[in-house]
């Protein structure tokens, strides 16, 4: 009798397991068949066309992620085709944005624009001096490395995603379960960064000083890159957007819009240089935009 239930569990326990392997099989072959698709579809856009992957639009900004802003600001000031995905917006490094380009993949926003720069000779820094081209790689570090933090901080943490899901259309489901894994994370992630160990109040002082330094950098001029929009205004710009379009009716908006009014006017000088699309960009909102 024993020997019988043992054998019968043994029966069980193999097509438990080649039921696992079959379905392991078929995930993997699927996986692999969604790539190929992909892959294809990615690589149909035509020669010398960016494929943009990126977050899908919002409500009040083109887009959520200051780094895919900045992309797609050099692209159009660049002059280079391109069209957008939004299916796959995390690639290499599991970042958003990335890009493809005629069979390759390319992530990170800055070695991006360095590759796209080298592949289309453009140097949207040209008019400018060598002095001037450091003095605004440093503001872009500014913006792209610390100004970033303080935002996303804020955003997703002290903020406990409010905002940022009331400028976007996630769904009433993702409306719920985005801040329950956000909230969590970012406060992680921002304590290991160690922004995230200053108190609230810090933290909005220290966004307030690099505002206080965007604009008094920018002075009267138009640009960061004087008459006309160089580089470092993709960067810069990407970021105050966040702050502008991203933070409705907050503190942190009204850092560029009453605190340094002049950022809110470069952002407005920016979106209609770059942007004269951008409400067609936008999706539909019941709130007015600027
Ligand atoms: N240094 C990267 C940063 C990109 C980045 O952090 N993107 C954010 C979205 S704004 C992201 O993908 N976050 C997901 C994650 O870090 O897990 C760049 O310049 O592209």
């Amino acid at each position: 009798m024993r020997l019988i239930i043992v054998s019968v569990d043994w029966i069980h326990i193999k097509t438990i397991l080649a039921g696992s392997l079959g379905l392991l099989l078929a995930w993997k072959m699927a996986s692999k068949f969604r790539k190929h698709k992909h892959r294809r579809e990615w690589d149909s856009v035509g020669k010398d066309v960016v494929l943009l992957h990126q977050f899908v639009r919002g409500k009040t900004c083109p887009n959520l992620s200051p780094y895919a802003l900045k992309v797609e600001c050099f692209l159009r000031l660049a002059n280079i085709q391109y069209k957008v995905d939004t299916k796959t917006p995390f690639g290499p490094r599991h970042k958003c944005p990335w890009i493809t380009i005629n069979g390759d993949d390319l992530g990170d926003s800055e070695f991006i624009l360095d590759e796209l720069s080298r592949r289309f000779n453009v140097d949207l820094n040209s008019p400018l001096d060598t002095q001037k081209t450091a003095c605004l790689e440093a503001l872009r570090v500014l913006a792209d490395e610390h100004l970033f933090w303080c935002i996303m901080t804020w955003r997703y943490w002290l903020d406990g995603c409010r905002s940022i899901l009331s400028t976007q259309d996630f769904g009433s489901f993702m409306n719920f379960m985005f801040p329950k894994f956000m909230v969590l994370g970012m406060k992680q992630r921002s304590q290991q960064h160690g922004i995230g160990l200053y108190t609230p109040e810090e933290i909005y002082q220290i966004c307030r000083k690099d505002c206080d330094t965007l604009a008094a950098v920018l002075g009267e001029d138009d640009f960061f890159g004087g008459e006309e929009p160089c580089r470092t205004d993709c960067s810069v710009f990407g970021q105050l957007a966040q702050l502008m379009w991203n933070a409705p009716g907050t503190r942190y908006q009204a850092l560029v819009t009453e605190v340094y009014p002049s950022l809110s006017r470069y952002c407005l000088r920016m979106k209609k240089k770059i942007y004269p699309d951008w409400t067609d960009l936008l999706l539909p909102s019941k709130e007015p935009s600027n």
